[in-house]
C-alpha cells in the first residue's frame, strides 16, 4: 500500500502551510520534520497513548505513530478517572505523547512520557510501510451497557474512506478546511486531520468551535467546514443577526455536517440565510464513513445521500430478511420506496478489525455472513439516498455529536453513596440534539436541591464533562416490570 501521506513524503507541496492551530502553524517540510523525528523514537514501543488536545502537538503526534506504525490511542483530556482508568487498563500503552507544558493525571505517570515537540528541524525519517491491515487508531466508543469498547481502526480503513469522501466530495489538495471538532473522535481526528493531510491540503483549527472563529477562517481561504449539528444549529441562530456570517457561510465550497442527524429546520435556515446547502455524510468509530451526500449529487435535508464507493450497504428486517440495498453499480434495489424500514448494515474496506480484547462484542456486532450490524434504521428513499429513521437501542443518547450509553451513566451514578437506584434516558434538546436525563431514588431522605449538581460533577468527574446528566429527577421508586426490569418508556413519559 502506498504511504497514508504521500504528501509528506513526496515533497511537491513541502512549503504549503499543513495545520494551523491559532496562530501556530507547520507546512509539510516541518511536520515532516518533527512527526518523521518523533517516528524514529517510537519504534520500539507497543502502542502509544496520545493526550489529545486540541494543539499542533496531538496532530504531530498521531501523524508520528502513523508513520511509525505504531497503533496510537487518542485520550480524551477531560476523561475522568474511571474512564480513563478503563482505557488505559485495556488498551495498556506503554507510552504518552503530550504537549510540553501538558499536566497530565496521576493515572498517566506511570508511563514513559514524551514531550512533543511541534517544530523540531531534523531530518525526516522515511516512514514504515505497515501491512494496510496492521491496527493504526484505538478510538473508544460508548456501548449500551458497560465502559466504552477500543475499536481498532486498521491503516487500509482510514485510507479508503478518506479517498472515498475525496472522490464523493471532489475534495483536493487545493481545500482548506476549518474545524472546531475535539481530536479524540472518529470525525475530528481522522476526517478533520488525517484528510486534509491525505490530500495535501491544509486545515485550520479553530481550538474551540465559534461562530466567529468560522466567519473568520472563511472569509480567509478557507473552503470547507466541518461540523456536528449542535455547531450548526449554533451557526443558524447566529445567522439571524449576523449578515457577515451569512456571507462567509455563502463561500464555503463545502458545507458538511455529520455525527447525528441535522434537523431540517436547521438545514432551511442555514439555507435561506447563505444560499447554501449543508451537506450530511454518515458514519460510525467502527465503520469510518458509509454513506455521503455527494458535492455534485442533489440532496434534500434529512438525507443522508448514498454509499460511498467500495461500501456495501442494505437494509435488513429484525428476521435477517433483505428489504433493500444497492447493486454493483449503485442503484438501488428491493424496496425502495421510503417507506420500509430496516436495520443498516455494511461491508467493506472502510471497517475496523475489531473491539480490543472484547471477542464477544466483535462476533456480536457482525452477521454470519460478515456484515457489520449499525444498530441505525432507515429507509432508501425513491431516488436512492439514504434516511436515517431512528436507532434500535434507546441507550444510546447523541448528546452534541457524542454517542453517550445510558448503562454507562447509571453504573457512575450507582458508585455516588446517595443513589440506591439510577436510570438514565436521552430527551430532545434543540441544542444538544438529546440532552441526558438521570431519575434518581436517593438513599433515604436526602436534600436533593443540592443532590442534583452534586450527582451531575461526580459523573462528569468520573467519566467526561460531556456525559453529565443536564437534568437529574428524583423519585420514590422506579416502575419497573414483572422481572424487575425497569421501565424507561414509562419515565419518559412522565
Ligand atoms: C460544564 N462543564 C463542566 C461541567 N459543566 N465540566 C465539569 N463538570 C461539570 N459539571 C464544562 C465542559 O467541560 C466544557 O468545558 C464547558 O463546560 C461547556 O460544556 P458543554 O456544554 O458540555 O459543551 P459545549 O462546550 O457547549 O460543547 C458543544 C460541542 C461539543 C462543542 C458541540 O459537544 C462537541 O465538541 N461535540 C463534538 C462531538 C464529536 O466530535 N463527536 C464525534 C463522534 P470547556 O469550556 O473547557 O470546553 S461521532 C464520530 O466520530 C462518527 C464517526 C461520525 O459520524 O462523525
Ligand atoms: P459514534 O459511534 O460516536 O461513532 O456514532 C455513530 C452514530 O452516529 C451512528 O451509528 C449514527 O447513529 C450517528 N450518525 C452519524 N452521522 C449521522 C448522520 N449524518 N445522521 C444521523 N445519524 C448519524
Amino acid at each position: 500500500m502506498s504511504s497514508l501521506f504521500p504528501a509528506l513524503v513526496g515533497g511537491s507541496v513541502a512549503e504549503r502551510s499543513a495545520l494551523r492551530f491559532g496562530d501556530r502553524s507547520l507546512t509539510y517540510a516541518e511536520l515532516a520534520a518533527s512527526a518523521g523525528g518523533l517516528a524514529g523514537r517510537l519504534g520500539g514501543a507497543g502502542r502509544v497513548a496520545v493526550w489529545a488536545t486540541p494543539t499542533l502537538e496531538t496532530a504531530v503526534s498521531v501523524v508520528a505513530a502513523l508513520l511509525a506504525g505504531v497503533p496510537a490511542v487518542p485520550l480524551n483530556p477531560k476523561s475522568g478517572e474511571g474512564e480513563l482508568g478503563h482505557i488505559l487498563s485495556d488498551s495498556a500503552p506503554s507510552v504518552v505523547l503530550c504537549g510540553p507544558g501538558d499536566d497530565l493525571p496521576d493515572a498517566l505517570k506511570g508511563l514513559e512520557r514524551i514531550d512533543v515537540q511541534a517544530y523540531s528541524p531534523g531530518s525526516a525519517v522515511p516512514p514504515a510501510e505497515a501491512d494496510p491491515a496492521a491496527p493504526a487508531l484505538i478510538v473508544y466508543t460508548s456501548g449500551t451497557t458497560g465502559p466504552p469498547k477500543g475499536a481498532v481502526i486498521p491503516r487500509r480503513s482510514i485510507a479508503s474512506t478518506l479517498d472515498a469522501l475525496a472522490e464523493a466530495w471532489q475534495w483536493t489538495g487545493d481545500d482548506v478546511l476549518v474545524h472546531g471538532l475535539p481530536l479524540f473522535h472518529v470525525h475530528g481526528l481522522i476526517l478533520g486531520i488525517l484528510g486534509p493531510l491525505r490530500r495535501g491540503g491544509s486545515v485550520r483549527h479553530l481550538g474551540r468551535f465559534s461562530a466567529e472563529g468560522v466567519a473568520r477562517e472563511l472569509n480567509d481561504g478557507a473552503t470547507m467546514l466541518f461540523g456536528v449539528p449542535t455547531m450548526y444549529h449554533r451557526l443558524a441562530e447566529a445567522l439571524g443577526e449576523d449578515a457577515e456570517l451569512a456571507k462567509a457561510l455563502g463561500r464555503a465550497r463545502l458545507l458538511v455536517s455529520g455525527s447525528a442527524a441535522l434537523p431540517v429546520h436547521d438545514h432551511e435556515r442555514i439555507t435561506a440565510a447563505t444560499g447554501r446547502r449543508v451537506i450530511e455524510r454518515y458514519g460510525m468509530t467502527e465503520t469510518l464513513m458509509n454513506t455521503s451526500v455527494r458535492a455534485d449529487g442533489a440532496s434534500r435535508p434529512g438525507t443522508v445521500g448514498v454509499p460511498l464507493p467500495g461500501v456495501d450497504l442494505r437494509l435488513v428486517e429484525e428476521d435477517g430478511t433483505t428489504i433493500a440495498g444497492y447493486d454493483t453499480d449503485g442503484a438501488p434495489t428491493g424496496a425502495y420506496d421510503g417507506e420500509s424500514v430496516g436495520e443498516i448494515q455494511v461491508r467493506g474496506p472502510n471497517l475496523f478489525s475489531e473491539y480490543l480484547n472484547r471477542p464477544d462484542a466483535t462476533a456480536a456486532a457482525f452477521t454470519e455472513d460478515g456484515w457489520f450490524r449499525t444498530g441505525d434504521m432507515a429507509v432508501i428513499d425513491p431516488d436512492g439516498s439514504v434516511r436515517i429513521v431512528g436507532r434500535k437501542a434507546t441507550d444510546l443518547i447523541k448528546s452534541g455529536g457524542y454517542k453517550i450509553g445510558a448503562g454507562e451513566i447509571e453504573n457512575a451514578l450507582l458508585e455516588h453513596p446517595a443513589v440506591r437506584e439510577a436510570a438514565v434516558t436521552g430527551e430532545p434538546d434543540d441544542d444538544l440534539g438529546e440532552r441526558i436525563v438521570a431519575w434518581v431514588v436517593p438513599q433515604g431522605d436526602l436534600d436533593t436541591a443540592a443532590l442534583g449538581p452534586e450527582l451531575s460533577d461526580h459523573v462528569a468527574r468520573r467519566l467526561s464533562p460531556h456525559k453529565r446528566p443536564r437534568v437529574v429527577h428524583f423519585l420514590r421508586s422506579l416502575p419497573r416490570n414483572d422481572m424487575g426490569k425497569i421501565l424507561k418508556r414509562a419515565l419518559t413519559r412522565d
